[in-house]
């Protein structure tokens, strides 16, 4: 169990023993806490903020929020009781931030070292932003872009293009996108971002604003430094600008969350292994786990209820290990044909590691 500091106040309802807390901003799952349900529980969810988050008084009165919604042909502002009144729509999706396994990376980049536990699947409820569009006139002509910008607030003094948490996405994201005001049947607590969030399905955790305080359609990409220089796929060593792919989409992904316990020796015998599997934008068709470090592949089972392309599903596969170590792997296929590659993208900031084998554990097998 790796050193770990205190819970902050707005996460201390977190389950201690299943996080790794690395600073007040950014809390990991553990990757023997994610369970085998397929869902993550609340409790056990990581937590990442770019910045402080806003106090929790917001949302003592979820209903009242209120969202200014713009380049439309009716730009307004809605409370969420308003929004509850357009549609309901909830989506099961995994939550990854971009940054998630950039601790495998070799070159060191800065930024939280997360291993497998910044990302979790969750339901998310809440209105389409097409019924939003509807319900404004639709959207104003030439626009290219949803940026959803972060209720939090910007020090006095501050150039707010350095701090504001504003995301810009492509409007293929709008498609499945909701403002949404539960997670996991709760309202969202302000650890991940209520009274309202920008959901955008598929895509990196940062694509997902919360405490969303504005929804514009825009011509442009924000003009925040998260958006332009940050979330950037350069090459090692340069800093991103516009130029380099923005975050935005996740590839498919899987690793093995058990037998992981380093503490707990796993019997020569039959063990079960077991882990989550995504497909990114398209559904998880087929899992593969190897025993050998990646030489031969078997097929594993998906297990549980199958819910929908966004979300992950925990896979199974019950194998023969005989004492000594074992390196076991698993890799993905999509319903697009996409399989999880070998080798990490390499980019400065370490952005969407989804390597086969960065993410192979070793097993002593007694
Ligand atoms: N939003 C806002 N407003 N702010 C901040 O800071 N962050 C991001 C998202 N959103 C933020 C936001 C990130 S970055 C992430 S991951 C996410 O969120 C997380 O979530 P949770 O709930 O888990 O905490 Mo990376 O890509």
């Amino acid at each position: 169990v790796s050193a770990s500091k205190p819970l902050p106040g707005y996460a201390e309802w977190k389950d201690a023993d299943s996080m790794i807390v690395h600073s007040a901003n950014t809390i990991e799952t553990r990757r023997t806490a994610f369970g085998s349900g397929g869902i993550t529980p609340l409790d056990r969810l990581f937590v990442r903020n770019n910045v402080t988050p806003p106090a929790a008084a917001i949302v003592k009165d979820p209903d009242a929020w209120q969202v200014q919604v713009d380049g439309v042909a009716k730009p307004r502002s809605f409370t969420v009781a308003e929004l509850k009144t357009l549609g309901l729509q909830s989506v099961a999706m995994v939550l990854q931030c971009s940054g998630n396994g950039r601790s495998y990376f070799p070159h060191k980049p800065s930024g939280t070292q997360w291993t497998v536990g910044a990302a979790g699947c969750v339901v998310f409820t809440g209105v389409p932003v097409k019924a939003v569009l509807e319900a404004t006139g639709g959207m104003a002509d030439g626009m290219e872009y949803m940026t959803g910008t972060g209720g939090e607030e910007i020090p006095a003094g501050l150039d707010p293009n350095t701090v504001m948490v504003e995301r810009s996405v492509p409007l293929s994201g709008i498609e499945d996108a909701l403002l949404a005001w539960e997670i996991n049947g709760e309202p969202i607590p302000l650890a991940h971002g209520g009274p309202l969030r920008m959901i955008v399905p598929g895509y990196t955790g940062v694509n997902n604003v919360k405490y969303v305080k504005k929804l514009a359609f825009t011509k442009d990409q924000s003009p925040a430094s998260i958006q332009q220089n940050s979330y950037r796929m350069s090459p090692v060593g340069v800093k991103g600008t516009p130029e380099h792919d923005s975050v935005w989409e996740m590839p498919p992904k899987s690793w093995i969350n058990n037998p992981y316990d380093p503490a707990q020796p796993v019997k020569a015998g039959k063990v079960t292994i077991n882990g989550v599997a995504m497909g990114g934008m398209s559904e998880a068709e087929k899992i593969e786990v190897s025993v050998n470090g990646g030489k031969d592949w078997q097929k594993a089972e998906f297990i549980g209820p199958d819910l929908g392309k966004y979300a992950w599903r925990v896979f199974a596969l019950t194998v023969d290990l005989p004492a000594g170590e074992h390196q076991l792997a698993s890799r993905v296929t999509n319903d697009d044909g996409e399989t999880q590659p070998e080798e990490r993208v390499e980019n400065n900031r370490g952005y969407i590691n989804n390597s086969w084998r960065d993410h192979m554990i070793t097993v002593k097998v007694a």
